[in-house]
């Protein structure tokens, strides 16, 4: 039985039976640390798989249109001190490339998706144009929850959502980023890589590293990604994820900041080589993971990760990335975490729209007073 907390009113979006709480109570602390992953095969109720698939889709649709009726060539980035689009990514043909997921990079630049995440794109028009929703200056595949509220109540506030990163992370955490991940039919997937936490203040290798610094301890700064893939990301339909349990040991964001071309006979051959397991001494192994609809699978992101193609024949994969971490006692205090959309944050709690629970996990790492 679920008991309401008192200091929060429940959000009407909120599905109770999100989760399957025999699957929850599964997760083995001592087995995630040794091998940098947990796989939460099937967590997701058959409500909950409904409610997540129905939310990722309508997200898509939503940023989709934006894509395609924005008049990008029209908005003026010089006043926003932003560099122009390049023409040739403006035209439709262009635009509808960019379009079903994963490929938002091709039309917005770095630059500009930075300005939208501090300042948001909003008036004066022209603007980004919405059909029957607000504007929340922001793409939704780069911050879902802006754009829907069962979205931001999984990821901020939701009892068992939280449990699921309580048992990540302990007592804190606060949002590193979310990113939504759909893959079309026939996308590429993507080559080895992995991620610094935070900016990369405190790897102890360069992105390629040898392995000296190999430590048998789990570290205690960490991010943790979950992928939620609410109708699966099988061996069958693609777009499944490689990992090599025990290279999370190894504090080397590899190629994070690079192309990343290497795919497994590539890894084997060369970044694999002679690497064993700090703990076991077993040699360090590729393995890929088959998930059904409705898993969940949470890994160290400093481990080396791999996501497969997609078959042409399967339907999109639709998959949202939430990426939480444990607080950096050393980052400036600030209000929130940097992984937040600070316009949004603002607003939101400008309008009182933010739950306590939500203020916990979207607090800076030393949230000022
Ligand atoms: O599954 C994906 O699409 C990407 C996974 C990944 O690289 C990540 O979450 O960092
Ligand atoms: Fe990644």
């Amino acid at each position: 039985m679920e008991i309401p907390d008192e200091e929060e009113d429940v959000p009407a979006a909120r599905l109770h039976d999100l989760l399957r709480p025999e699957v929850l109570a599964k997760f083995d602390r001592a087995a995630f640390e040794r091998d940098g992953y947990w796989v939460w095969e099937g967590i997701l109720t058959d409500a909950g798989r409904q409610r997540w698939t129905a939310s990722l889709d309508r997200l898509q649709a939503m940023g989709d249109g934006m894509i395609m009726d924005t008049d990008w060539a029209a908005i003026d980035y010089a006043a926003r001190g932003l560099e122009p689009l390049p023409p040739e990514t403006l035209t439709p043909e262009f635009r509808k490339k960019c379009c079903g997921g994963k490929k938002l990079g091709l039309l917005i630049s770095n630059e500009l998706r930075i300005y939208m995440h501090d300042h948001g794109l909003f008036g004066p028009e022209p603007t980004l144009v919405t059909r029957g929703f607000d504007s929340q200056g922001l793409m939704p595949e780069h911050f879902a929850p802006a754009y829907d509220a069962f979205i931001l109540d999984v990821t901020s506030a939701h009892p068992q959502m939280m449990e699921l990163f309580g048992k990540l992370f302990g007592a804190r955490f606060v949002l590193d980023h979310i990113i939504m991940l759909n893959r079309a039919p026939g996308n590429k997937g993507a080559g080895w890589h992995a991620h610094p936490y935070r900016q990369g203040e405190y790897e102890v290798e360069d992105a390629i590293g040898e392995g000296h610094a190999v430590t048998p301890r789990f570290l205690q700064r960490q991010c943790i990604r979950t992928l939620v893939h609410p109708e699966g990301a099988t061996f069958e339909e693609g777009g499944e994820l490689g990992v090599i349990p025990g290279a999370h040991l190894y504090r080397i964001p590899y190629k994070w900041n690079s192309a990343r071309p290497d795919h497994d006979e590539a890894m084997r051959n060369s970044w694999l080589q002679g690497k064993t397991h700090p703990v076991t001494g077993a040699a360090l192994e590729i393995v890929h993971l088959s998930l059904p609809p409705g898993s969940m699978v949470s890994f160290v992101h400093h481990m080396p990760h791999h996501v497969g193609p997609r078959h042409p024949d399967a339907p999109p994969r639709r998959t949202l990335l939430m990426a939480y971490r444990t607080p950096d006692p050393e980052a400036e205090p600030a209000r929130w975490s940097e992984g937040i959309p600070r316009q949004w944050v603002e607003r939101m709690a400008a309008a009182e729209k933010l739950s306590p629970a939500a203020r916990r996990v979207f607090a800076g790492d030393n949230p000022r007073a």
